[in-house]
């Protein structure tokens, strides 16, 4: 057997065994947890929290930052990447409600999104200046699976 073909065996072999565990686990029920940091020396540290919503379908998605800017209005969503490999939004962007900043400088949001997030995904929370800015970053935090 030419080796070529051994490996494609074993590779395929590799994903069955890979495949088939993962249907065992009828209720992953992963949680992901990010810290939130500003961008480009903004003070801005937060924390977002995201987990399946009890069918299984969605993703229920936290976020809490302090240290913006008072009186701001945030945009912000879950896309799929990570900080420094930005990529599309999770779930439309119209899930995502805009973040109203208090006197305080504080600024908490939540979100239920009709997308999943799989276990071999990579994710992050993305918090954007203003919806005339959307390309500048405020703030920013990488998903990691608890
Ligand atoms: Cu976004």
């Amino acid at each position: 057997m030419p080796l070529r073909v051994l490996k494609t065996a074993l590779a395929l072999a590799t994903c069955s065994a890979l495949t088939a565990f993962a249907a065992v686990r009828v209720h992953p029920n992963t949680e992901w947890r990010a810290a939130v940091a500003g961008k480009d020396g903004r003070k801005v540290t937060g924390t977002a929290s995201a987990k399946p919503t009890a069918d299984g379908t969605g993703t229920e998605v936290v976020l809490a930052i302090d240290g913006d800017t008072p009186g701001a209005t945030r945009p912000w969503h879950v896309h799929a990447g990570s900080c420094t490999k930005a990529g599309p939004v999770l779930g439309g962007a119209r899930a995502y409600a805009p973040m109203a900043i208090d006197g305080k400088g504080r600024g908490s949001a939540t979100a239920t999104i009709a997308a999943a997030l799989s276990d071999t995904g990579s994710y992050y929370v993305n918090i954007h200046d203003a919806t005339a800015a959307m390309g500048v970053i405020v703030a920013c935090g990488d998903l990691q699976k608890r």
